[in-house]
């Protein structure tokens, strides 16, 4: 399996090909909608995996709003935390489009980082039904947990879970940039 791994200061980033279901970091991360109730692409995945326990959950939460993310028990996945966040629909990736993007996932790191979570798997957010371009929304995906690991050193591990070798392609080849 192709994947790259880099370190920034302690914490370790690294982008594999998967399914993030399968993932054993204390939380994976959601791309869910506004309503919390569950959906095709990750979040069906995820809520089918994981079993009806994550749903209650998110039911009883409500609501979370673009760029927003919230969090519930891992259910029956390996994963003993599922962070639920809404990337933006995207637009012509002008107006708020990049912003909500990285606030999606500056919020999972926040997030994870108050509940004491050490390692975490990213899909790549809004890249599906929501059509962000890959390349526009991994820059951004990219860069803000960068950012986020060179200022905090309490999440230990970050990881992509990129599906499809043209998705992880695509981000291996920005992180290079990037770095
Ligand atoms: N593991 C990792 N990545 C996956 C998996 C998986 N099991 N399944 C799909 N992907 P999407 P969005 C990739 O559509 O664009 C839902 O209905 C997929 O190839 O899941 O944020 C929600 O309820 C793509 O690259 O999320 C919302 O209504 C990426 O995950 C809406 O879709 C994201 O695709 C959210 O759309």
């Amino acid at each position: 399996m192709a994947s790259m791994v880099i370190k920034i200061n302690k914490s370790t980033l690294s982008l594999i090909e998967g399914d993030i279901t399968k993932q054993d970091t204390d939380a994976i991360v959601n791309a869910a909608n506004k309503t919390l109730r569950g959906g095709g692409g990750v979040d069906g995945a995820i809520h089918r995996a994981g079993g009806p326990k994550i749903l209650e959950e998110c039911i009883k939460i409500g609501r979370c709003e673009t760029g927003g993310a919230v969090i519930t028990s891992g259910g029956n996945l390996k994963a003993k935390f599922v962070v639920h966040t809404v990337g933006p629909v995207y637009r012509d990736g002008l107006h708020r489009d990049p912003e909500l993007l990285s606030n999606a996932y500056a919020n999972c790191l926040k997030l994870a980082s108050s509940k004491g979570i050490k390692s975490i798997a990213f899909p790549s957010i809004s890249t599906g039904a929501y059509g962000y371009p890959v390349e526009d929304a991994a820059e951004i995906a990219l860069k803000t947990v960068i950012d986020y690991l060179k200022e905090h050193s309490d999440i230990e591990l970050v990881r992509f879970v990129l599906f499809g070798q043209k998705a992880l392609e695509v981000y291996e080849r920005v992180l290079k940039r990037l770095i």
